[in-house]
């Protein structure tokens, strides 16, 4: 048993498999970041590679989805760990026009294990839906994720919305075709090309 079972799984579209080979390696002790890393985003990486060359399509990408999913589930409590005072409070949703969930669910659980209260609204958001998770909760931060080139004006209009509707609120962009550039461009406090660098920009943005 290795991580790269864990890899070898997902590329074979073995999804009801995840979750048990992802807690067998927790239970031998093995790092979670080398679970996640070498095992489940590195398997990603590859569906990834293989659907841009056009070897695969989409029912397998969202196989892909899925078991990234369960073995992300299994890691969730781990990389969530309780604090009783939370470093801030952050929405974050992919916005309107866009389906992709798996980057964005990444960052949430690294940013819940980071210390942050984090409230997901999902995919296909569009400003209100925004404002209403931002207002019920009282939020410090919306964090918006785009992996279509076609969903980026879709960012670029909710964190202008989001600017003129709720005083107050930082955003920070994130996804495949977001920059720091782009961000900028924007008007967006903050970006983040991956996990750990969404709770850097995260942390950031608390101290402003
Ligand atoms: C899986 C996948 C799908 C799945 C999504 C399943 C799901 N539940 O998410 C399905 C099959 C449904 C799908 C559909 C489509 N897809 Co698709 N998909 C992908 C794929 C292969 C992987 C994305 C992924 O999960 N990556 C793994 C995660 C871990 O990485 P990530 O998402 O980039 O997230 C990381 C960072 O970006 C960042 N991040 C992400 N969000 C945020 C948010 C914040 C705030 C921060 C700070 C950071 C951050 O941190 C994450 C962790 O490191 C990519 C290609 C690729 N290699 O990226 C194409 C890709 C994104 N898809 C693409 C396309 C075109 C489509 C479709 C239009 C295809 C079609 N013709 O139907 C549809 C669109 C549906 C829709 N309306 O959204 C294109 C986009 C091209 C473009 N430039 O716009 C890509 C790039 C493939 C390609 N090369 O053509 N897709």
């Amino acid at each position: 048993m290795a991580v790269a079972d864990i890899y070898h799984a997902i590329l074979a579209f073995k999804h009801k498999e995840i979750a048990d080979l992802v807690q067998k390696e927790l239970d031998l002790k093995t790092d979670v970041s080398g679970i996640l890393n070498d095992g489940l985003i590195a398997a990603m990486d590859e569906l990834g590679r293989q659907y841009s060359q056009g070897a695969l399509f989409v029912p397998e990408m969202l196989i892909g989805a899925l078991s990234m999913k369960n073995g992300l589930g299994v890691l969730k409590p781990i990389l969530a760990r309780t604090n009783a005072q939370p470093k801030g409070i952050i929405v974050i949703g992919t916005v309107k026009g866009d389906q992709h969930d798996v980057g964005k669910n990444l960052v949430a659980m690294m940013l819940e294990g980071a210390g942050f209260k984090v409230v997901d609204i999902g995919v296909d958001n569009d400003t209100a839906a925004f404002v209403k998770a931002i207002t019920d909760n009282n939020a410090d931060i919306a964090a918006l994720s785009s992996l279509l080139t076609t969903s980026m004006p879709a960012m670029e209009k909710i964190v202008t919305e989001l600017k003129e509707q709720v005083s107050g609120v930082k955003t920070m962009v994130g996804g495949a075709p977001t920059s720091m550039a782009f961000a900028e461009r924007i008007g967006s406090y903050g970006y983040g090309g991956d996990g750990p660098e969404a709770v850097e920009t995260a942390r950031k943005l608390m101290a402003l």
